[in-house]
């Protein structure tokens, strides 16, 4: 019987002889990113990882960029990344954030209560809803017309775009957070699901850290309505943390830019959505 290259994967990372493969983050340098979701579930179990493009940018950037070429069509198992971040672990390589967290969660003691099969699949809808909400639409407010074109080039767009964003969509995704921390599957409100940290938890401090950065206004406005209790003692929790809170004075917690949390006073001024969200 031939094995499957899954099962082959396996082997390499079971075997008592064969140590297992180093687990490689490849993703743009000196940006938290998307790759900081993946850093921080390695950070917060103190699982050693490789950063390749911040530890050495060009040799990292020298695997990065013909793994994203439009002329690879991946190998023999493995299907092409679109984009970083991309993951390597022994033979495997996998791209999508969430895939990767999916990925990594159970071998990291991520991924909820023990016995408790279904638990990852809420863990991803949690971290899934919080990388729609306060990621991915995040980024869509400084580019809400094209990816390609500059911030410059779509600002009254931005404008607007961010009006409905802090008006509309925080308290719409704070709001399903905070009952979330309510509810009897959070097994007490201290942590998203069963009782203890999993990558859901990582994957919203994230977020809010980002759309601290991104929004201070909005954000200092919505801690102090009072309605967003839990998320923001969640928040605290996490970054207390002693390894998170290790990695985040560290010199591997790369700063804000030009990436998806990027800080446009325009864009979070209080004039500007109330303005913007009657037109
Ligand atoms: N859904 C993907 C999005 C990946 C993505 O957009 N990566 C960005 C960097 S954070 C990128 O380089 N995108 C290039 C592009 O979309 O052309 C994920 O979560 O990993």
């Amino acid at each position: 019987m031939t094995s499957s290259p899954a099962s082959k994967r396996q082997k390499v990372s079971s075997s008592s002889a064969t140590p297992a493969p180093p687990y490689e983050l490849l993703y743009w340098p000196a940006m938290p990113g998307r790759g900081e979701h993946i850093r921080l579930c390695f950070e917060a179990t103190q699982t050693p990882y490789a950063d390749a493009c911040n530890e050495d940018r060009k040799t990292g950037m020298g695997i990065l960029m013909p793994l994203i070429s439009d002329k690879n069509t991946g190998d023999a198992t493995n299907p092409p990344p679109l984009a970083p971040p991309v993951l390597r672990h022994g033979e495997l390589l996998l791209s999508q954030t969430p895939n990767i967290l999916l990925y990594l969660a159970p071998k990291l003691g991520l991924a909820g209560p023990e016995g408790d099969e279904d638990g990852i699949y809420h863990i991803n809808q949690l971290a899934l809803t919080a990388l729609d909400g306060l990621s991915n639409e995040t980024h869509d407010t400084h580019h809400p017309i094209a990816v390609g074109l500059y911030y410059e080039d779509q600002k009254e767009e931005s404008k607007r775009k961010a009006a409905d964003y802090v008006s509309n969509r925080f308290p719409k995704f704070f709001g399903y957070f905070e009952r979330v921390l309510q509810g009897e599957a959070s097994k007490g409100g201290e942590w998203l699901y069963g009782g203890q940290l999993t990558y859901a938890d990582l994957v919203l401090w994230q977020c809010v850290d980002g759309i601290s950065f991104a929004f201070p206004v909005a954000m200092k406005q919505m801690r102090a309505s009072g309605k967003y209790g839990k998320v923001f003692e969640l928040y605290e929790r996490v970054r207390g943390r002693e390894n998170v809170a290790a990695y985040l004075k560290s010199g591997r917690r790369q700063k804000y830019g030009n990436g998806i949390y990027r800080h446009y006073p325009e864009l979070d001024a209080e004039e500007v959505w109330n303005v913007e969200s009657q037109k």
